[in-house]
């Protein structure tokens, strides 16, 4: 009965609210309505080790990319029978730190002009010479073979500040179909908020940034978007460090861009109680370290945001998980019955969930949890991917890549 639960509740809430209302207890949209999916491996000749992301440019081949946390990108082909990848980056070794489990080589993003320049960005923790931090670095394909990373081609774009935990460390980039690069950086680490990051915009702690990576300013490798919080309104985002585009987010893994509207939904991992997703706008405030899903964090009082707090779109308890793996919204043509759902993932209990937004409100028309476990692998959910044809995958950390598709 646990693998319902998040439909019960639902269901329950809203058959509550009609009893209270007087009104019969019928939903527009019951919970338990939405499509079950099924996990099938893609590519069954294809094993990574520790695959953390999947990213692909849009220039027109057939190539799909895998980032393995240890420091390799590979590159394969799309087709269904492929049995070989293809290192396209190699930076294993002392350039990417491996010493927390959440550490290593974590983000790939090409540049929206990958066909015409050849460059593409990573995300890696580091620690030589010396002190602890997450880099962004751009990088580019070789002269002589445009089918592989040139090593010798990178240019750091962005380093954090010194990071004293091993934990919480983002490690997501997208570009925005603004085409700014979008960071994710978690709120350090340890428990608690230990830098009182999360609500203050000031440090790039806790936040996902914005950074233009095509217009160097101010000395910086990068600029900064004119329409950034900082820059556009100097009262409610007084003092927020100009590369910060959100805050109040305790570590956001994952977030994509819905290919068809653009929007941002991100999933943020909480504490000890509650996993949640977000959808992120310019200059939003997502409760860390005041709020942990939809609930008070009594830890922590201080708020010193001016920026009103954004409630997450969907969230669900560590009952059902414990570290939550922001998915897609499907905007693919093969299951139309999927289209519009954001679907979502626990790491720790392999458990997908999928949420249908109510017209453009922010809020769910409905949840549920959509894969039956008994019938599915039980795999640990690194990562979703998303192919040309916004097809959604799973990336699973026993190194399987799993199609979704909708259950018979
Ligand atoms: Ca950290
Ligand atoms: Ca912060």
């Amino acid at each position: 009965m646990i693998s319902i639960r998040s439909s019960i509740r639902t269901i329950a809430f809203a058959s509550l609210l009609s009893t209270f209302l007087g009104t019969p207890a019928i939903l527009a949209q019951p919970a338990g309505s939405l499509p079950q999916i099924n996990l099938k491996k893609a590519w069954p000749g294809l094993k990574f080790d520790r695959p953390v992301a999947f990213a692909l440019p849009e220039d027109g081949s057939k190539t799909l990319y895998v980032v393995e946390q240890n420091g390799r990108i590979l590159a394969f082909d799309e087709s269904k029978d492929t049995k070989e990848t293809k290192t396209f980056l190699d930076i294993r070794g002392p350039k990417v730190n491996r010493e927390g489990n959440e550490e290593g080589l974590l983000g790939l993003a090409f540049h929206p002009k990958f066909k015409d320049n050849g460059q593409f960005f990573v995300y890696y923790s580091a620690m030589k010479p010396g002190k602890r931090r997450s880099v962004v670095s751009r990088f580019e394909v070789s002269k002589s073979d445009p089918s592989t990373a040139d090593p010798a081609s990178e240019k750091i774009l962005w380093e954090s500040a010194e990071d004293p935990f091993g934990n919480h460390n983002g490690g997501c980039i997208e570009f925005g179909p603004d085409g700014y690069l979008y960071i994710s950086l978690g709120d350090s680490g340890a428990a608690d908020d230990p830098l009182l990051s999360g609500q203050d915009g000031k440090d790039w702690w806790g936040s996902i940034l914005r950074i233009d990576v095509d217009k160097p300013a101010d000395g910086k490798p990068y600029g900064i978007p004119a329409d950034n919080p900082a820059l556009r309104d100097k009262t409610i985002f007084a003092g927020w460090a100009p590369e910060v585009y959100c805050i109040g987010l305790r570590n956001v893994w994952k977030f994509t861009f819905d290919r068809e509207d653009g929007r941002c939904w991100a999933g943020d991992v909480g504490q000890n109680l509650w996993e949640e997703v977000d959808i992120i706008v310019n200059g939003g405030n997502y409760g860390w370290s005041v709020r942990e899903g939809k609930h008070a964090f009594p830890k922590r009082q201080r708020v010193t945001s001016k920026a009103p707090k954004i409630e997450p779109i969907a969230e669900y308890p560590h009952s059902e998980g414990k570290s939550i793996t922001g998915g897609y919204v499907y905007r693919g043509k093969k299951h139309p019955q999927l289209a519009g759902l954001y679907i979502y993932g626990d790491f720790e209990t392999g458990r997908i969930w999928a949420v249908r937004e109510k017209d453009k409100s922010g809020k769910a028309e409905a949840v549920a949890e959509v894969l039956d476990m008994k019938t599915n692998p039980r795999v640990q959910i690194a990562a979703f991917g998303q192919d040309r044809a916004g097809e959604l995958y799973v990336l699973g950390f026993d190194g399987f890549i799993y199609a979704i598709e909708p259950a018979k």
